[in-house]
């Protein structure tokens, strides 16, 4: 037994979270069990970084200027919990290899490409995606595929906009009006589009209740 139970609450973010497992394929994902929220978006978007933030834990999720620094599903979970029989965390955060990223080697982005739509669509407890998009460049191609695939699976996702601190507020302002637009009539897109900075700690508080919404499945 763990001596306070952490339940989905505030809280949980606050607490020191460790990093459980690299899923380099569908065969080694854990079984299923927590409820599972994943971040996904273009290589580069800032997930690995958004992750770190939302847990004040710089350094826990690795990330890079480099695209293609994430390669695996890598789950983080508060710490805690022996995962043994009952002894489960309460919830998982995934941090996702990012897609669109053409330099690296096609087999390997090709791998990672169909790990991430894999796991996107075939997830029983898979809570909730949250899809980060750049407020640089808005809703690109690949981004739009993604919202069509989950879509059609009917999974539940929220866009984010990340590196807010790169445009001026009003541009932020302008793109969440433009991006809400755009999602309206998705039907698996949550209706509220977050705009975020990673660096600035902006957003975070607002993701982290929607997440501890969409986690215990209200
Ligand atoms: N200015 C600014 N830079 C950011 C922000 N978030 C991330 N970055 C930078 O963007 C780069 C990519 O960040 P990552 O978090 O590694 O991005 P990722 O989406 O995990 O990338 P892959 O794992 O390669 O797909 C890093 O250099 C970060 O420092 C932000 O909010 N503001
Ligand atoms: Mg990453």
């Amino acid at each position: 037994m763990t001596e306070s139970v952490p339940t989905l609450e505030p809280g949980l973010f606050k607490r020191p979270w460790v990093f459980i497992r690299g899923v380099p394929a569908m065969k080694f994902l854990p079984p299923e069990g927590p409820p599972e929220i994943a971040f996904a978006g273009r290589s580069n978007v800032g997930k690995s970084s958004l992750i770190n933030a939302l847990l004040e834990q710089g350094g826990l999720a690795r990330t890079s200027n480099t695209p293609g620094r994430t390669q695996e599903l890598n789950y983080f979970v508060p710490g805690g919990f022996s995962g043994e029989g009952e002894d489960l965390p309460p919830l998982a955060l995934v941090d996702m290899p990012g897609y669109g990223f053409a330099q690296a080697p096609k087999d390997e982005v090709d791998r990672w490409t169909k790990l991430v739509f894999d796991y996107l669509k075939g997830r029983v407890t898979l809570k909730r995606v949250y899809l980060l998009i750049d407020a640089r460049h808005g809703i690109m191609k690949r981004d739009a595929d993604v919202m069509d695939l989950l879509d059609k699976a009917a999974v539940s996702y929220q866009v984010v906009l990340t590196k807010a601190d790169k445009i001026k507020p009003p541009a932020v302002l302008r793109l969440k009006s433009e991006t809400l637009d755009k999602i309206r009539k998705r039907p698996a897109a949550f209706p509220e589009v977050v705009a975020t900075s990673s660096e600035k700690s902006e957003g975070l508080d607002e993701v982290r209740a929607a997440i501890l919404f969409a986690a215990a499945g209200r």
